[in-house]
């Protein structure tokens, strides 16, 4: 019985959330006190789509189909499969404004947002989609856009009907936003006032869930309707008809939409006016909206160049674009988020559910991974702090109160229907034990200077928490060492157990798991935490002793060469139970015997040296961790040799940036099972370029012998790694999650603005 309620009271402390004050003062994010970010962009999962940052929030959102495709062929969320050739922020201020390209095929969709306060509801806001199709003569393709507004769970919704077909404007209530009126206009030619001929179709339907929208609109296409504008040839096309209901889930809310077909070149718009701003000065639409759109743009190109300063640098206006289209991808991929996590705990039988949190945050990819990452937050956050210091406050503080009583927070952040839609069940638990490198740190470093001290005081004791969790649960084998825990259980299955936890996934680690073993890249995350807990600590004047002095121990440039110097590599290296004789290897197909189905041949691993404990022969990023983080001394007998190591073309050096795993590392492109090709074994990878940029103009501007040198190494890779992201977004339209290290290709999933965005940051040259 005692043991049963061991395992029962860790299981509740699991989903205990942390017992401090939260970070965030309730209410401080609702549309009283913060009305400026109550509506936005912030449903970064479809192309184009607004909603408000509220639990059960109502939606916008736009569709579009190309008649020519049939009714397959509906865009609603970003999918990699949609093929399309580009789409992305342009411009976005991450509050009010914002511009979006897209390719379809040989159709051209712009997207354009602007906000207008008031009231107390969060203000107006108004929206115009400008269709182009650059096809050579012929009949222009038919294009529907369907515009829809969804409730979830709470709020009224009734439509306004001309001509019982035409959805002129819906109006509605909900407990956030109070009432509001929303108005399709009808769409003009291009970028005239002429109205256009279009036919209009509208949906009334009950939602089973935000997640399943598309799924509704689709079931309810039909292609029996005609296009038939007055004189022309007539053409037959999807539009909704009824909607029969779809299997299985009960209503959730409302859906109304809007459907408009016509001939591009056109242009629709769209108002939300909400109910408490009174006295405007018109509806924001046509030339008010032309107006307010030019003044937008400029003063996003003002502040952009006040902030990052790229053409008094000297940058081409094209590469200016570029870094603007960087910075507002990620700006425009801010979500709001809202559910439960799903946790696992080591010894527990079943995953638990989290209690309910929100999660104001950007992502790493509209597309393939549209929801939070703690370590790749910390990255977005170096950017978005320089823009808006107060809004990354914000995410900041919203990421440290999902912290639990145990002082742990969740690596990746599935919160909410629609965002679990997007992942395979397997890929939903979060363990209990797995860390994330506190990268927030590194963002709130570099907040702290100008943080108001309340917002400081209110983080503190979260951030002891966190820290302490770092401390207590992935401590070493020996004094001041570091283990990341929860690597892939059952090596036999993988060339080498991948390291979640660290980030750096299936970055070659001890061959056989084991609690002897140290990763170097943690103990320097430590060093980081504990000199940005001092920090912190200093600007409140609270006790900073403990935390400089664990900042000293793990910085004292003798105990890392004693713990992490690997003499027969030549590099900083981790230490474990290893074999380097370990190979993947065809096992053959096993005929069928009495009660078992003939298997297929698959990869297994193979050991022919027995595991002993030694140095990682793996020399990589994690090798360059000392010097990355800056705790190697400017003076110290060790900078040579990781320098080389960088500049060595068999080694990390590349035309295009640093690459993760040597060339000449046995690991280097080694795929870890059948199914998993090389991730961090050799590819090019923004986030930890520019950290070496940093600690490299670092060491340039420090007293020391290797003072040239870093300076000419920082230049080099400065200019490698612009010149390729840019190359390479010009050429395919998008940023990229990592990078070819033969070819400089854009690799992995796109769009990834994510930390592939520091590219903005390496142009202007702040650290
Ligand atoms: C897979 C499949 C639609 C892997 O950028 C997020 C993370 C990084 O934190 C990490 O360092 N990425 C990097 O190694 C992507 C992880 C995606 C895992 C989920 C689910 C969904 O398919």
């Amino acid at each position: 019985a005692a043991a049963e309620w061991k395992r029962w009271s860790a299981a509740a402390r699991l989903v205990t959330p942390h017992p401090a004050p939260p970070a965030l003062p309730p209410g401080s994010t609702g549309p009283l006190a913060s009305p400026q970010r109550f509506w936005g962009t912030y449903r970064p999962h479809v192309y184009f789509g607004m909603k408000t940052r509220s639990p059960r929030a109502l939606v916008t959102g736009l569709m579009w189909l190309r008649q020519s495709e049939g009714g397959g062929g509906l865009r609603h969320t970003c999918e990699q499969s949609d093929g399309l050739s580009r789409y992305g922020w342009l411009m976005h201020d991450g509050e009010n404004f914002g511009v979006q390209e897209i390719r379809d095929g040989d159709l051209s969709l712009k997207t354009e947002f602007v906000k207008r306060p008031g009231g107390e509801h969060g203000g107006d806001w108004s929206w115009r989609v400008t269709a182009r199709t650059e096809g050579a003569g012929g009949p222009a393709p038919l294009l529907s856009l369907f515009f829809y507004v969804a409730t979830d769970g709470q709020g009224t919704l009734r439509p306004h009907l001309e001509n019982g077909t035409r959805l002129a404007a819906v109006t509605g209530t909900t407990e956030e936003l109070g009432d509001f009126t929303l108005t399709f206009l009808r769409p003009t030619a291009g970028s005239g006032e002429d109205p256009k001929y279009a036919s209009y179709h509208y949906l009334e339907a009950a939602s089973p869930g935000l997640h399943r929208l598309t799924e509704v609109v689709r079931s309810s296409l039909s292609d029996r309707f005609v296009f038939a504008p007055p004189g022309r040839p007539r053409r037959r096309f999807f539009a909704v008809d009824a909607f029969r209901g779809l299997p299985g889930e009960a209503p959730r809310g409302r859906l109304l939409l809007h459907q408009v077909t016509l001939e591009p070149p056109s242009t629709a718009e769209v108002t939300f006016e909400s109910g408490s701003a009174a006295g405007r000065p018109g509806r924001l639409a046509g030339a008010a909206l032309s107006a307010a759109l030019g003044r937008h743009a400029a003063a996003f190109e003002r502040r952009f160049e006040e902030t990052f300063g790229l053409g008094r640098k000297g940058f081409p206006p094209a590469q200016r674009r570029f870094a603007q289209a960087a910075l507002s991808e990620l700006l425009g991929g801010l979500g709001y988020f809202h559910g439960r996590s799903l946790v696992q705990a080591p010894l527990q039988e079943r995953p638990v559910p989290a209690p309910e949190a929100a999660l104001f945050t950007a992502v790493p990819s509209r597309s393939f991974f549209p929801r939070g990452f703690l370590w790749d937050e910390g990255f977005h956050q170096l950017l978005l702090a320089r823009w808006d210091p107060a809004l990354s406050r914000e995410v900041v503080a919203h990421w440290l109160d999902l912290m639990n009583a145990e002082g742990w927070i969740p690596r990746e952040q599935i919160l909410g229907e629609e965002a679990r839609a997007k992942v395979p069940p397997e890929f939903l638990l979060q363990h209990s034990e797995t860390a994330n490198p506190p990268t927030l740190l590194l963002a709130l470093q570099r907040l702290l200077p100008a943080a108001p001290p309340p917002f400081l005081r209110r983080l503190f004791p979260r951030l002891r928490a966190w820290y302490d969790w770092y401390n207590r649960t992935q401590a070493g084998p020996l004094p001041l060492t570091f283990r990341w825990r929860g690597r892939d259980p059952q090596p036999e299955r993988f060339l080498n157990p991948k390291t979640l936890a660290s980030g750096l996934d299936d970055y070659p680690r001890a061959s056989h798991p084991s609690p002897e073993e140290r990763h170097l890249d943690l103990r320097c995350w430590m060093a980081l935490a504990s000199r940005v807990l001092a920090e912190v600590a200093e600007r409140l004047g609270e006790p900073a002793g403990p935390y400089r002095e664990m900042e000293r121990a793990l910085s004292d440039n003798e105990l890392l060469e004693r713990l992490h110097w690997a003499p027969e590599l030549g590099a900083f290296a981790d230490y474990g139970n290893h074999s380097a004789a370990v190979g993947l290897r065809w096992q053959p197909a096993a005929p069928p015997a009495p009660g078992r189905p003939p298997s297929a041949p698959r990869l297994v691993r193979e050991v022919r040296e027995a595991p002993r404990p030694r140095f990682v022969e793996a020399l990589g990023y994690v090798s360059l961790f000392p010097l990355l983080l800056q705790l190697l001394r400017p003076d110290s007998p060790r900078l040579p040799a990781v320098l080389a190591a960088m500049r060595s073309e068999r080694q990390l050096w590349t035309p295009f940036g640093l690459r993760s795993l040597a060339r000449d590392s046995p690991l280097y492109m080694r795929r870890n099972t059948q199914h998993d090709p090389p991730y961090w074994r050799g590819s090019v990878w923004v986030n930890i370029n520019y950290l070496a940029l940093r600690a490299l103009s670092g060491y340039a501007g420090a007293e020391g012998p290797q003072r040239e040198r870093a300076a000419e190494l920082y230049r080099e890779l400065r200019h490698n790694l612009v010149a390729n992201l840019y190359r390479q977004y010009a050429e395919s339209g998008f940023l990229w999650e990592h990078y070819s290290d033969s070819t400089g290709r854009g690799q992995g999933c796109h769009p990834f603005a994510g930390w592939s965005a520091l590219v903005v940051l390496v142009m202007a040259e702040d650290y």
